[in-house]
Protein backbone atom coordinates (compact mmCIF):
# COMPACT_ATOMS: atom_id res chain seq x y z
CA UNK A 1 0.00 0.00 0.00
CA UNK A 2 1.42 3.44 -1.19
CA UNK A 3 1.94 5.65 2.15
CA UNK A 4 -0.17 8.58 0.94
CA UNK A 5 -1.52 11.22 3.52
CA UNK A 6 -5.23 9.86 3.50
CA UNK A 7 -3.32 6.15 4.21
CA UNK A 8 -1.54 7.38 7.28
CA UNK A 9 -4.42 9.13 8.61
CA UNK A 10 -6.76 5.44 8.09
CA UNK A 11 -4.36 4.00 9.68
CA UNK A 12 -3.60 6.54 12.89
CA UNK A 13 -7.74 6.33 13.07
CA UNK A 14 -7.36 2.47 13.22
CA UNK A 15 -5.11 2.48 15.73
CA UNK A 16 -6.63 4.72 18.13
CA UNK A 17 -9.42 2.96 17.61
CA UNK A 18 -7.74 -0.49 18.37
CA UNK A 19 -6.40 1.14 21.52
CA UNK A 20 -9.31 2.55 22.45
CA UNK A 21 -11.72 -0.25 21.89
CA UNK A 22 -10.99 -2.12 25.40
CA UNK A 23 -12.41 1.40 26.79
CA UNK A 24 -15.76 0.66 24.57
CA UNK A 25 -16.04 -3.28 25.20
CA UNK A 26 -19.60 -4.13 26.26
CA UNK A 27 -20.00 -4.20 30.17
CA UNK A 28 -21.18 -8.11 31.19
CA UNK A 29 -24.24 -8.71 32.30
CA UNK A 30 -25.05 -8.98 35.71
CA UNK A 31 -27.76 -11.31 36.67
CA UNK A 32 -28.63 -11.83 40.55
CA UNK A 33 -30.24 -14.58 41.15
CA UNK A 34 -32.17 -15.89 44.40
CA UNK A 35 -32.44 -19.96 43.95
CA UNK A 36 -34.84 -22.07 46.59
CA UNK A 37 -32.14 -23.78 48.19
CA UNK A 38 -30.71 -27.03 47.36
CA UNK A 39 -33.38 -29.43 48.80
CA UNK A 40 -33.66 -31.78 46.32
CA UNK A 41 -31.45 -33.37 43.04
CA UNK A 42 -33.62 -31.30 40.79
CA UNK A 43 -32.55 -28.29 42.67
CA UNK A 44 -29.19 -29.34 42.29
CA UNK A 45 -29.20 -29.80 38.55
CA UNK A 46 -31.32 -26.53 38.12
CA UNK A 47 -28.53 -24.79 39.69
CA UNK A 48 -25.70 -25.95 37.98
CA UNK A 49 -27.11 -25.44 34.78
CA UNK A 50 -27.46 -21.75 35.50
CA UNK A 51 -24.39 -21.47 36.62
CA UNK A 52 -23.18 -23.07 33.71
CA UNK A 53 -25.59 -21.06 31.34
CA UNK A 54 -23.62 -17.82 32.45
CA UNK A 55 -20.46 -18.77 32.61
CA UNK A 56 -20.21 -19.95 28.83
CA UNK A 57 -22.30 -16.49 28.22
CA UNK A 58 -19.27 -14.27 30.45
CA UNK A 59 -22.52 -13.42 32.55
CA UNK A 60 -21.81 -12.34 36.20
CA UNK A 61 -24.02 -14.33 38.39
CA UNK A 62 -24.63 -12.83 41.78
CA UNK A 63 -26.09 -16.51 43.16
CA UNK A 64 -27.81 -16.29 46.52
CA UNK A 65 -29.10 -19.48 48.02
CA UNK A 66 -32.02 -18.89 50.26
CA UNK A 67 -32.85 -22.52 52.09
CA UNK A 68 -36.09 -22.79 51.12
CA UNK A 69 -37.11 -19.13 53.45
CA UNK A 70 -38.67 -16.54 51.63
CA UNK A 71 -37.21 -13.65 53.77
CA UNK A 72 -34.28 -14.89 52.84
CA UNK A 73 -35.03 -14.66 49.11
CA UNK A 74 -36.45 -10.92 50.03
CA UNK A 75 -32.91 -9.68 51.59
CA UNK A 76 -31.52 -11.40 48.74
CA UNK A 77 -33.68 -8.99 46.65
CA UNK A 78 -33.21 -5.94 47.81
CA UNK A 79 -29.35 -6.81 48.16
CA UNK A 80 -29.44 -7.22 44.14
CA UNK A 81 -31.67 -4.18 43.99
CA UNK A 82 -28.85 -2.14 46.19
CA UNK A 83 -25.92 -3.47 43.71
CA UNK A 84 -28.29 -2.02 40.75
CA UNK A 85 -27.61 -5.45 38.93
CA UNK A 86 -28.88 -5.30 35.36
CA UNK A 87 -31.56 -8.12 35.49
CA UNK A 88 -32.78 -10.28 38.82
CA UNK A 89 -33.91 -13.35 38.54
CA UNK A 90 -35.63 -16.01 41.11
CA UNK A 91 -37.13 -19.16 41.97
CA UNK A 92 -39.93 -18.04 44.50
CA UNK A 93 -39.91 -20.91 47.21
CA UNK A 94 -43.81 -19.94 47.44
CA UNK A 95 -46.51 -18.10 45.63
CA UNK A 96 -47.86 -15.20 47.70
CA UNK A 97 -46.22 -12.09 49.61
CA UNK A 98 -43.92 -10.83 46.64
CA UNK A 99 -45.95 -7.65 45.85
CA UNK A 100 -43.97 -4.99 47.81
CA UNK A 101 -40.02 -6.59 47.11
CA UNK A 102 -40.78 -6.58 43.36
CA UNK A 103 -42.40 -3.43 43.36
CA UNK A 104 -39.27 -2.17 45.15
CA UNK A 105 -36.96 -3.41 41.84
CA UNK A 106 -39.68 -1.75 39.41
CA UNK A 107 -38.88 1.16 40.95
CA UNK A 108 -35.58 0.74 40.47
CA UNK A 109 -36.07 -0.23 37.33
CA UNK A 110 -34.57 -3.18 37.02
CA UNK A 111 -36.40 -6.28 35.13
CA UNK A 112 -36.93 -9.14 37.03
CA UNK A 113 -37.76 -13.03 35.30
CA UNK A 114 -39.07 -15.53 36.92
CA UNK A 115 -37.24 -19.31 36.60
CA UNK A 116 -39.24 -22.79 37.62
CA UNK A 117 -41.83 -21.50 40.08
CA UNK A 118 -44.30 -19.03 39.63
CA UNK A 119 -45.77 -15.92 41.70
CA UNK A 120 -49.06 -15.06 42.69
CA UNK A 121 -48.95 -10.82 42.09
CA UNK A 122 -51.54 -8.37 41.88
CA UNK A 123 -49.87 -6.61 38.94
CA UNK A 124 -48.36 -9.16 36.19
CA UNK A 125 -46.05 -6.16 35.24
CA UNK A 126 -44.14 -6.54 38.20
CA UNK A 127 -42.20 -9.48 35.91
CA UNK A 128 -41.04 -9.43 32.08
CA UNK A 129 -41.28 -13.47 31.64
CA UNK A 130 -41.79 -16.56 33.77
CA UNK A 131 -39.68 -19.80 32.44
CA UNK A 132 -40.62 -23.19 33.93
CA UNK A 133 -42.39 -25.90 33.51
CA UNK A 134 -46.56 -26.69 33.93
CA UNK A 135 -47.16 -28.26 37.18
CA UNK A 136 -51.18 -28.65 36.62
CA UNK A 137 -50.09 -31.14 33.50
CA UNK A 138 -47.64 -33.13 35.32
CA UNK A 139 -49.75 -33.62 38.50
CA UNK A 140 -52.48 -34.45 35.32
CA UNK A 141 -49.82 -37.04 33.24
CA UNK A 142 -49.12 -38.53 37.06
CA UNK A 143 -52.62 -39.51 37.83
CA UNK A 144 -53.11 -40.48 34.01
CA UNK A 145 -50.47 -43.19 34.16
CA UNK A 146 -52.60 -44.33 37.87
CA UNK A 147 -55.91 -44.45 35.39
CA UNK A 148 -54.63 -46.66 33.42
CA UNK A 149 -52.76 -48.74 35.25
CA UNK A 150 -56.40 -49.40 36.75
CA UNK A 151 -57.94 -50.17 33.93
CA UNK A 152 -55.61 -53.27 33.36
CA UNK A 153 -56.83 -54.37 37.01
CA UNK A 154 -60.72 -53.83 36.62
CA UNK A 155 -61.52 -55.79 40.11
CA UNK A 156 -59.22 -53.46 42.38
CA UNK A 157 -59.43 -49.96 43.63
CA UNK A 158 -56.48 -48.20 44.63
CA UNK A 159 -56.09 -46.01 48.03
CA UNK A 160 -53.55 -43.67 47.61
CA UNK A 161 -51.39 -41.47 49.90
CA UNK A 162 -49.60 -38.05 48.68
CA UNK A 163 -46.51 -36.38 49.76
CA UNK A 164 -47.02 -33.00 49.08
CA UNK A 165 -44.13 -30.87 48.04
CA UNK A 166 -43.55 -27.29 50.03
CA UNK A 167 -46.44 -26.12 51.60
CA UNK A 168 -47.88 -22.88 49.46
CA UNK A 169 -45.32 -23.57 46.65
CA UNK A 170 -46.55 -23.57 42.92
CA UNK A 171 -45.66 -27.09 42.12
CA UNK A 172 -47.37 -28.58 45.43
CA UNK A 173 -50.48 -26.72 44.44
CA UNK A 174 -50.56 -27.36 41.00
CA UNK A 175 -49.46 -30.92 41.09
CA UNK A 176 -52.13 -32.02 43.54
CA UNK A 177 -54.78 -30.00 41.73
CA UNK A 178 -53.88 -31.98 38.41
CA UNK A 179 -53.74 -34.80 39.71
CA UNK A 180 -57.04 -34.14 41.24
CA UNK A 181 -58.62 -33.61 38.11
CA UNK A 182 -57.96 -36.55 36.74
CA UNK A 183 -59.01 -38.98 39.15
CA UNK A 184 -62.06 -36.75 40.14
CA UNK A 185 -65.08 -39.47 39.60
CA UNK A 186 -63.07 -42.24 39.44
CA UNK A 187 -64.94 -44.76 42.19
CA UNK A 188 -61.19 -46.49 42.51
CA UNK A 189 -59.08 -44.15 42.82
CA UNK A 190 -59.17 -41.92 46.22
CA UNK A 191 -56.75 -40.02 48.37
CA UNK A 192 -56.92 -41.39 51.91
CA UNK A 193 -54.15 -39.17 53.62
CA UNK A 194 -52.17 -36.08 52.10
CA UNK A 195 -49.55 -34.14 53.83
CA UNK A 196 -46.17 -32.08 52.89
CA UNK A 197 -43.23 -33.84 53.14
CA UNK A 198 -41.50 -30.49 51.85
CA UNK A 199 -39.49 -31.66 48.39
CA UNK A 200 -36.66 -33.44 50.79
CA UNK A 201 -35.89 -37.44 51.27
CA UNK A 202 -35.77 -36.96 54.60
CA UNK A 203 -39.14 -35.37 55.22
CA UNK A 204 -40.34 -37.49 52.67
CA UNK A 205 -39.28 -41.05 54.35
CA UNK A 206 -40.75 -39.43 57.79
CA UNK A 207 -44.11 -38.43 56.69
CA UNK A 208 -44.58 -41.91 54.85
CA UNK A 209 -43.58 -43.84 58.05
CA UNK A 210 -46.81 -41.86 59.67
CA UNK A 211 -49.05 -43.13 56.70
CA UNK A 212 -47.82 -46.48 57.07
CA UNK A 213 -48.04 -46.45 61.04
CA UNK A 214 -52.15 -45.32 60.38
CA UNK A 215 -52.82 -46.98 56.90
CA UNK A 216 -50.36 -49.92 56.55
CA UNK A 217 -51.72 -52.59 54.04
CA UNK A 218 -54.38 -50.24 53.24
CA UNK A 219 -51.76 -48.33 50.98
CA UNK A 220 -51.94 -49.60 47.90
CA UNK A 221 -50.04 -45.96 45.55
CA UNK A 222 -47.84 -43.76 46.63
CA UNK A 223 -47.96 -40.35 44.93
CA UNK A 224 -45.07 -37.99 45.82
CA UNK A 225 -45.17 -34.36 44.47
CA UNK A 226 -41.47 -35.31 43.80
CA UNK A 227 -38.46 -37.95 43.24
CA UNK A 228 -36.85 -37.14 46.62
CA UNK A 229 -39.68 -37.89 48.73
CA UNK A 230 -40.62 -40.79 46.87
CA UNK A 231 -36.94 -42.24 47.44
CA UNK A 232 -37.39 -41.32 51.15
CA UNK A 233 -40.82 -42.80 51.55
CA UNK A 234 -39.60 -46.11 49.39
CA UNK A 235 -36.83 -46.45 52.37
CA UNK A 236 -39.54 -46.47 54.96
CA UNK A 237 -41.88 -49.07 52.87
CA UNK A 238 -39.08 -50.96 52.78
CA UNK A 239 -38.62 -50.73 56.40
CA UNK A 240 -42.27 -51.53 56.86
CA UNK A 241 -41.51 -55.10 55.13
CA UNK A 242 -43.23 -54.10 52.12
CA UNK A 243 -42.13 -54.18 48.99
CA UNK A 244 -42.27 -50.44 47.35
CA UNK A 245 -43.13 -50.79 43.34
CA UNK A 246 -45.36 -53.90 44.10
CA UNK A 247 -47.17 -53.83 47.54
CA UNK A 248 -47.68 -50.27 47.34
CA UNK A 249 -47.26 -48.76 43.75
CA UNK A 250 -45.02 -45.53 43.67
CA UNK A 251 -45.84 -42.53 41.46
CA UNK A 252 -43.17 -39.50 41.07
CA UNK A 253 -42.24 -36.70 39.48
CA UNK A 254 -39.06 -34.89 38.32
CA UNK A 255 -37.07 -37.47 36.55
CA UNK A 256 -34.02 -37.43 38.55
CA UNK A 257 -31.17 -39.93 38.44
CA UNK A 258 -32.52 -41.35 41.59
CA UNK A 259 -35.84 -42.23 40.32
CA UNK A 260 -34.38 -43.91 37.59
CA UNK A 261 -32.21 -45.91 39.54
CA UNK A 262 -35.33 -46.75 41.71
CA UNK A 263 -37.55 -47.63 39.02
CA UNK A 264 -34.13 -50.25 37.76
CA UNK A 265 -34.48 -51.71 40.89
CA UNK A 266 -38.34 -52.20 41.03
CA UNK A 267 -38.95 -49.56 43.49
CA UNK A 268 -40.48 -47.29 41.55
CA UNK A 269 -43.04 -47.39 38.87
CA UNK A 270 -43.21 -44.22 37.22
CA UNK A 271 -41.71 -40.71 36.91
CA UNK A 272 -43.30 -37.63 35.53
CA UNK A 273 -40.50 -35.10 33.42
CA UNK A 274 -39.32 -31.77 35.44
CA UNK A 275 -36.87 -30.52 33.45
CA UNK A 276 -34.69 -28.59 35.97
CA UNK A 277 -32.06 -27.45 32.83
CA UNK A 278 -33.32 -23.88 32.76
CA UNK A 279 -29.78 -21.85 32.52
CA UNK A 280 -29.69 -21.56 29.15
CA UNK A 281 -33.45 -20.31 28.20
CA UNK A 282 -32.78 -17.81 31.39
CA UNK A 283 -29.65 -16.28 30.30
CA UNK A 284 -30.99 -15.59 26.32
CA UNK A 285 -33.94 -14.35 27.95
CA UNK A 286 -31.74 -11.78 30.75
CA UNK A 287 -29.69 -10.67 27.69
CA UNK A 288 -33.02 -10.27 25.46
CA UNK A 289 -34.34 -8.25 27.97
CA UNK A 290 -31.33 -5.96 28.82
CA UNK A 291 -30.95 -5.61 24.83
CA UNK A 292 -34.32 -3.77 24.94
CA UNK A 293 -35.76 -6.66 23.11
CA UNK A 294 -39.34 -8.07 23.56
CA UNK A 295 -39.51 -11.62 25.66
CA UNK A 296 -42.65 -14.05 25.65
CA UNK A 297 -43.91 -13.21 28.99
CA UNK A 298 -44.37 -17.35 29.80
CA UNK A 299 -41.42 -20.05 28.20
CA UNK A 300 -42.71 -23.44 28.85
CA UNK A 301 -40.59 -26.60 28.68
CA UNK A 302 -40.88 -29.69 26.84
CA UNK A 303 -41.28 -32.73 29.37
CA UNK A 304 -41.77 -36.48 29.27
CA UNK A 305 -43.32 -39.01 31.13
CA UNK A 306 -41.74 -42.37 31.99
CA UNK A 307 -42.53 -45.31 33.44
CA UNK A 308 -40.31 -48.15 34.45
CA UNK A 309 -40.39 -50.43 31.22
CA UNK A 310 -38.40 -47.49 29.78
CA UNK A 311 -36.31 -47.03 32.20
CA UNK A 312 -32.99 -48.97 31.31
CA UNK A 313 -33.14 -47.70 27.65
CA UNK A 314 -33.95 -44.06 28.60
CA UNK A 315 -31.14 -44.09 31.69
CA UNK A 316 -28.28 -43.28 29.65
CA UNK A 317 -29.69 -40.34 27.46
CA UNK A 318 -30.67 -38.53 30.90
CA UNK A 319 -28.91 -34.83 31.31
CA UNK A 320 -29.39 -34.58 34.93
C1 LIG B 1 -40.27 -27.95 40.22
C2 LIG B 1 -39.38 -27.56 41.39
C3 LIG B 1 -39.54 -28.54 42.51
C4 LIG B 1 -39.08 -29.95 42.13
C5 LIG B 1 -38.50 -30.40 43.43
O1 LIG B 1 -40.07 -27.08 39.16
O2 LIG B 1 -39.72 -26.27 41.87
O3 LIG B 1 -38.71 -28.11 43.59
O4 LIG B 1 -40.11 -30.78 41.69
C6 LIG B 1 -37.76 -29.15 43.85
O5 LIG B 1 -37.66 -31.52 43.36
O6 LIG B 1 -37.37 -29.22 45.15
Amino acid sequence: MRLTRRNLLGAAMAASLAVAAPAFAAKPLTIGFSQVGAESEWRTANTASIKDAARKAGVNLKFADAQQRQENQVKAIRSFIAQRVDVIAFSPVVESGWDTVLREAKAAKIPVILTDRAVKVSDPSLYVSFIGSDFVEEGRRAARWLVEHAKKNPNRSYNIVELQGTVGSAPALDRKAGFAEVIAGNPKLKIIRSQTGDFTRAKGKEVMEAFLKSEGKNINVLYAHNDDMAIGAIQAIEEAGLKPGKDILVVSIDGVRGAFEAMLQGKLNVTVECNPLLGPQLIQTAQAVKAGKPVPKRITVNEGVFPAEVAAKEFPNRKY
